[in-house]
């Protein structure tokens, strides 16, 4: 059994629809705080789970014995400058109870997203390498370098199989972001199809390293089923995807909605967090232990959002 933990989200969506087709849905156990969006509702089984209620949570675990879980419940960058003390107490209080019930039930393996947010604005910007100076300075971005520490420390001390990987702002068209600072890149599609023109509340030349969900998708599965012993990292792996300002962004939307325009506002704090991360990550890490390839560029993956949000819009 499988148990996805956060399933509402924009990674928990994608993750239990991937995970059902592979494993079956009875075997995989959606859950999160809140009753299932209509994306999962009726598509297999689910529960309530609050992370931060032991009580609740120890039920869970007990209940279904899983094999797997994948704990995707978070608070984002910009929700969490605007709720710091919860953002810190779900991130982390939530990941600790899920690794000692890891070691409790003998969970065989737990995955737990990371982020480039974990960089901060002394880390190098560019091809930002998997080791190096990492002071983030939001809270989003310092729980999950914190969270990183505390999977390792899982690991080492009490051999939990724990994975993770640096998520870049991940672009998707089944499921809304969840209050980030890459959601730009997700609603600029939704506006352009509906409107034709677009609000950045980042500026026309903020680089960021982006990737398709798909690839998020695949890397995450590529990354659980790799023999324990590839995985050298057990804090998280940097991943590339592909780095784009706005403005690239716009240029390529255009190719499909000639008359697309693209706007700025300049006084969103969102940008102020932008600046403190990474342009670009160098993934070789990645590469070398599990074998990563990315499979969308900017063309394929603009390509592949419009054709797909023209469907279900
Ligand atoms: C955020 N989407 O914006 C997340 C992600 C790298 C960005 O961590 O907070």
């Amino acid at each position: 059994k499988i148990l996805v933990i956060g399933a509402n989200g924009q990674i928990g969506t994608e993750l239990v629809m991937a995970l059902r087709g592979i494993h079956g849905a009875e075997n995989v156990i959606a859950s999160d705080i809140n009753d299932p969006t209509y994306a999962i509702r009726n598509s297999g089984p689910f529960e309530i789970v609050n992370v931060l209620d032991k009580h609740n949570l120890h039920h869970i675990f007990d209940k279904h014995r899983p094999t797997q879980v994948y704990l995707l419940a978070a608070i984002l960058s910009a929700v969490g400058e605007k709720k710091p003390k919860m953002a810190w107490d779900l991130n982390m209080t939530g990941l600790i109870h899920v690794l000692d019930f890891a070691v409790e039930f003998k969970t065989a393996k737990v995955f737990w997203p990371s982020s480039i947010a974990v960089f901060g604005p002394h880390s190098p910007q560019y091809n930002t390498p998997q080791y190096c100076v990492m002071d983030p300075n939001t809270v989003y971005g310092f729980s999950k370098l914190a969270g990183e520490r505390w999977c390792e420390y899982y690991f080492e001390k009490y051999g939990v199989d724990v994975r993770s990987i640096r998520y870049p702002g991940l672009i998707g068209w089944k499921a809304s972001p969840g209050g980030g600072t890459t959601d730009y890149a997700v609603h600029i599609f939704h506006e352009a199809l509906k409107t034709g023109k677009y609000e950045s509340f980042l500026s026309a030349d903020t680089a960021l390293p982006m990737m398709y969900m798909e690839d998020a998708i695949r890397a995450t599965i590529s990354l659980m089923d790799a023999p324990a012993g590839q995985i050298k990292i057990r804090s998280s792996y940097n991943l590339a995807g592909i780095s784009f300002t706005p403005t690239q962004l716009a240029q390529e939307i255009k190719k499909h909605i000639p008359a697309f325009e693209i706007s700025y506002t300049d006084t969103d704090p969102r940008q102020a967090i932008a600046d403190s991360w990474p342009k670009s990550i160098d993934d070789s890490s990645a590469q070398q232990d599990w074998g990563w390839k990315l499979e969308y560029d900017l063309p394929k993956m603009t390509a592949d959002m419009l054709d797909n949000l023209k469907r279900v819009l």
